[in-house]
Order: structure tokens, then C-alpha cells, then sequence
């Protein structure tokens, strides 16, 4: 099979719902040589927006939009040890989490398996994260970046009252603030003063990592 094939098929496993398929596919690019990022950022992640636009569209029910997210759980697992390359680099810190409120976390995942692949340390306090929970974890663990996801209108304000909370606890200019999620907007991010605004998670870690070539000096 081609790269083109095979990273095909991994699209497809996630909008079939495959579990068996999707193991077989990943192991078959990682044994083709196929960059790990590629075949989750080009294969399995493109399947998985597939599958919400179909959710979104009748096609797709509540129960599928979950089990996709379960079938791409299993290839992210065949496939994040393969992703070592620049582990060892500790390139800087993150903290990240969805807001209070909001149980989305498959793009947020995507976002810290790419980051660790790039050699961060990621700090994931999952989803539904109350503000002082990401208040409290920043003071505790000073990363260098925070990253916050929202996919829900009524929860993207939380985003705001990080910002504030952070500027309140005297830290918000010793980090930079990432945020990302399909209903969040550059001018939104810049409104409640965010440092980047996200459209993906391949941009959102090439943002990080610039930053922390800009600290380095590199
Ligand atoms: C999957 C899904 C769910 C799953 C979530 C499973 C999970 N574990 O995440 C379940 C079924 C649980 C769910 C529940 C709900 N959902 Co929902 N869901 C979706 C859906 C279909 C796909 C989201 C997704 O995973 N996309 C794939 C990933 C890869 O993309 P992504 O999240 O956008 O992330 C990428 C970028 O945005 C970016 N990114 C995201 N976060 C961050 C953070 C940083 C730091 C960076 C750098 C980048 C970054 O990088 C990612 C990868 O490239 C969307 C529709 C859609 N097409 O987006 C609706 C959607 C988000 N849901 C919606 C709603 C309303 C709900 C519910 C209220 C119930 C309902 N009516 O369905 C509940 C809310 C529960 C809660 N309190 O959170 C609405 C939101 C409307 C709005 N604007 O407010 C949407 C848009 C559907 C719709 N059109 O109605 N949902």
C-alpha cells in the first residue's frame, strides 16, 4: 500500500468505527515509515472531523460520535510510542485543559500527543477544569505555556476568567496563553488577551515552539 493508501484507510477505520482495522492500519504506517504526526494528524484526525460533520448533519448519531472517538483512543496508542524522536529535548512546559463546563477533549489530545511528540512536557488536566484548578497548577508547575481548549459557546467565556484569574495570582506575564477550539475566534482571543489563538493543533505547537526558540535564543 501507498502512504496515500494507507493513511486513507486510517481516515476511514475512524469513520467506519473500526477497532480491529484501525490497530492493523496503524501498525501498517508505522512499518511503511510514515511519519507518527502525519498518520494522526493527516489519517486518523481527518476521519474524526469527517465523523463530526456527519454528526452534524443527521448522518451520524450521539453513540457513533463516541465510539469514534474510542476507535481513535486505540490507533493513538499503536502509534504515540512511536513518537520518541524529539521526547528527550524538553523543549518547555505545558499546561493544558478544556474550561469549565465543557467534556470535549478529542482535539485537546491531539494537541498534547503532538506536543510531547515535539518534546514538550504536557501537564493535562483534562476536561470540565474549574479556573482555579488551572490557576492553581500554573502556580504549582510554572510552565511556559498554558493551552486551553473550548468547543461550546456557553464555555468559551471561562477562557476569559483564566486570564483575569492568572492576572489576579501575579502570573499571567510569566506564561503564554494558547487557546483553541472551533468556536474560538483570533478576535476573540484577542479580546480576553490571549497570546494565539489556534486553528489546529499542528499551528498551535509550531506557536509553542517558536516561543520557546525565541526564550532559548536558538
Ligand atoms: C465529538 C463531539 C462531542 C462528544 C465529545 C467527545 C469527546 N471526548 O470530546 C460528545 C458526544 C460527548 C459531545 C457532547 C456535547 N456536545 Co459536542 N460535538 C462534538 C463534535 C461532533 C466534534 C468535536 C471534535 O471532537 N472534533 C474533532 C477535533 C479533532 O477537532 P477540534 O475539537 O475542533 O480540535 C481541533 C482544533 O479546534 C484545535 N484545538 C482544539 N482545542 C485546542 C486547544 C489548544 C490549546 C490548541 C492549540 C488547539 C486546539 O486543534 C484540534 C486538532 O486540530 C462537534 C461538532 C464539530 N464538527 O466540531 C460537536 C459540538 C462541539 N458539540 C456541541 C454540543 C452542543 C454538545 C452538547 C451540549 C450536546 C449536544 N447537543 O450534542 C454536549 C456538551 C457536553 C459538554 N458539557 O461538553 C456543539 C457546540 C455548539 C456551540 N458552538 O456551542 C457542536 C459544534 C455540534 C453542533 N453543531 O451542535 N460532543
Amino acid at each position: 500500500m501507498s502512504t496515500t493508501e494507507i493513511l486513507d484507510a486510517l481516515k476511514n477505520d475512524i469513520m467506519n468505527l473500526d477497532f480491529d482495522l484501525i490497530v492493523q492500519d496503524a501498525k501498517r504506517a508505522i512499518d511503511a515509515g510514515i511519519d507518527p504526526l502525519r498518520a494522526i494528524t493527516d489519517g486518523m484526525a481527518v476521519g474524526m472531523q469527517i465523523v463530526g460533520e456527519k454528526f452534524e448533519s443527521g448522518e451520524y448519531f450521539l453513540s457513533e460520535l463516541i465510539v469514534a472517538g474510542a476507535v481513535m483512543k486505540e490507533g493513538l496508542e499503536v502509534i504515540n510510542p512511536h513518537l520518541t524522536d524529539e521526547r528527550s529535548q524538553h523543549r518547555g512546559k505545558v499546561v493544558i485543559a478544556t474550561v469549565e463546563g465543557d467534556h470535549h477533549d478529542i482535539g485537546k489530545n491531539i494537541v498534547t500527543t503532538l506536543l510531547i511528540a515535539r518534546g514538550f512536557e504536557v501537564i493535562d488536566l483534562g476536561t470540565d477544569v474549574p479556573t482555579e484548578t488551572i490557576v492553581d497548577a500554573v502556580i504549582k508547575n510554572t510552565p511556559n505555556v498554558i493551552g486551553l481548549s473550548a468547543l461550546l459557546t456557553v464555555t468559551m467565556p471561562k477562557m476569559r476568567d483564566v486570564i483575569e484569574a492568572l492576572t489576579n495570582a501575579g502570573t499571567r506575564d510569566k506564561v503564554k496563553v494558547i487557546v483553541g477550539g472551533t468556536p474560538v475566534t483570533s478576535a476573540f482571543a484577542k479580546d480576553i488577551g490571549a497570546d494565539h489563538r489556534a486553528a489546529d493543533a499542528v499551528e498551535g505547537v509550531k506557536k509553542c515552539v517558536e516561543w520557546m526558540t525565541q526564550t532559548s535564543g536558538e
